[in-house]
C-alpha cells in the first residue's frame, strides 16, 4: 500500500488559482497562499482573509492594499511535508511575469532532499491556472508519472485562452502589472481595453470603449473555438460581481452543449491588482 502511495505525484498550487477548499481536499491538492497586505498587516489569502472580507475591507480603507508572494520557508515546509509520502511534486504557479512566486518555488526546491520538485509556470492565473491544477490532480490520481503530467500540461498551454477587463485601469497601472501601456497612453482612463497575457505579462489586447463591446468581443473568440462542437471547459471569473458572471455563464450554458462552465472569482491578491468589477473569461479544450 505504501508503494502505491509513494508512486503518486503530489500537486501544489499557489492560492491564486482560487480553487475552493472543498475541491482541493477532494482532489488532494495542497495550496500555498500569497499575502494581501493592509498597512503593516499581512494576511494569507483564503486562510486568514476570505474574498468576501477582502472586498468589504476595500470599500472602507483609504490606503489600498499591496500583495506579496509566499515566504520561501512556506514552500520549503510544504515540500518537506509532502516528501514523507511522495517521490515527486508538481507545483503550478501563477505567471512568473507578474509575481516572484514561481522563482521562489524553484529556489525552495533546491533546499529539500528526497523529493523531486517540478515547478510549472502557468503563465496565467486564477481559475485558468486552476484548469492546469485540476488536470494535474486528476492524472496524479490515475498514478501517472510527473513526466506524463507535465507533458499534458504543456499540451494544454497550446489551446488555453484567457481575456479579461477591468473597471478601472489604475489598479493594474499602480501595481506595475500593466505592460504595453504606451499603446493606450492618454486615454488610459477612458477606455475598457480587453486585456490578456502575452509572454507571461499583461498587455492590452484590443481597445474597446464599453464593457458591452469588450464582452461581446471575448465571447466571439470563444465562439470561434466552441462552434465546431469540441468539448470546452470555460471559466467566468469575477471580482465581486457574481450576478454578471452568472449571467454570462447561463448564456453560455444555454448556447452550447459542448461547453462546461465554472463560475470563479478574483480573490484578494488578484483583486488588489484588478479592482472590483473586473470580469474575465478563460477556456481550454477538454
Ligand atoms: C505578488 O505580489 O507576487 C502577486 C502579484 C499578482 C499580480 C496580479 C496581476 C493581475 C493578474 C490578472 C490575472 C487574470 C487571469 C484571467
Amino acid at each position: 500500500e505504501r508503494g502505491y502511495l509513494m508512486s503518486k505525484v503530489a500537486i501544489i498550487t499557489d492560492s491564486t488559482s482560487y480553487i475552493s477548499k472543498e475541491t482541493r481536499e477532494k482532489n488532494n491538492i495542497t495550496m500555498v497562499p500569497l499575502n494581501v497586505v493592509f498597512g503593516e498587516e499581512a494576511y494569507k489569502e483564503e486562510v486568514e482573509i476570505t474574498t468576501e472580507q477582502f472586498y468589504k475591507e476595500m470599500e472602507n480603507v483609504d490606503k489600498l492594499p499591496k500583495t506579496s508572494q509566499p515566504a520561501i520557508g512556506l514552500f520549503e515546509e510544504t515540500y518537506q511535508q509532502l516528501a514523507k509520502d511522495h517521490e515527486e511534486i508538481i507545483v503550478v504557479t501563477l505567471s512568473s511575469g507578474i509575481s516572484g512566486t514561481y522563482q521562489t518555488a524553484v529556489t525552495a526546491s533546491s533546499m529539500v532532499e528526497g523529493v523531486k520538485v517540478h515547478v510549472f509556470d502557468s503563465e496565467i492565473s486564477c481559475m485558468v491556472q486552476g484548469f492546469y491544477v485540476l488536470k494535474a490532480a486528476e492524472l496524479a490520481e490515475q498514478n501517472k508519472s510527473a513526466e506524463e503530467i507535465l507533458e499534458k500540461l504543456n499540451e494544454m498551454k497550446k489551446t488555453i485562452r484567457a481575456y479579461f477587463m477591468v473597471d478601472d485601469l489604475n489598479h493594474l497601472h499602480r501595481g506595475g502589472r500593466l505592460n504595453g501601456a504606451q499603446l493606450i497612453v492618454g486615454s488610459l482612463l477612458k477606455i475598457k481595453p480587453v486585456l490578456h497575457f502575452e509572454n507571461k505579462v499583461i498587455v492590452p489586447f484590443e481597445k474597446v470603449r464599453t464593457e458591452k463591446k469588450a464582452l461581446s468581443m471575448i465571447l466571439g473568440m470563444l465562439d470561434d473555438d466552441a462552434k465546431d462542437g469540441t468539448p470546452i471547459d470555460v471559466t467566468v471569473i469575477h471580482a465581486n460581481r457574481l450576478d454578471k458572471a452568472e449571467e454570462i455563464a447561463n448564456e453560455l450554458t444555454e448556447k452550447y452543449d459542448n461547453v462546461n462552465v465554472i463560475v470563479s472569482h478574483f480573490g484578494p491578491v488578484i483583486g488588489t491588482h484588478l479592482g472590483a468589477g473586473s470580469v474575465g473569461v478563460g477556456w481550454v479544450r477538454r
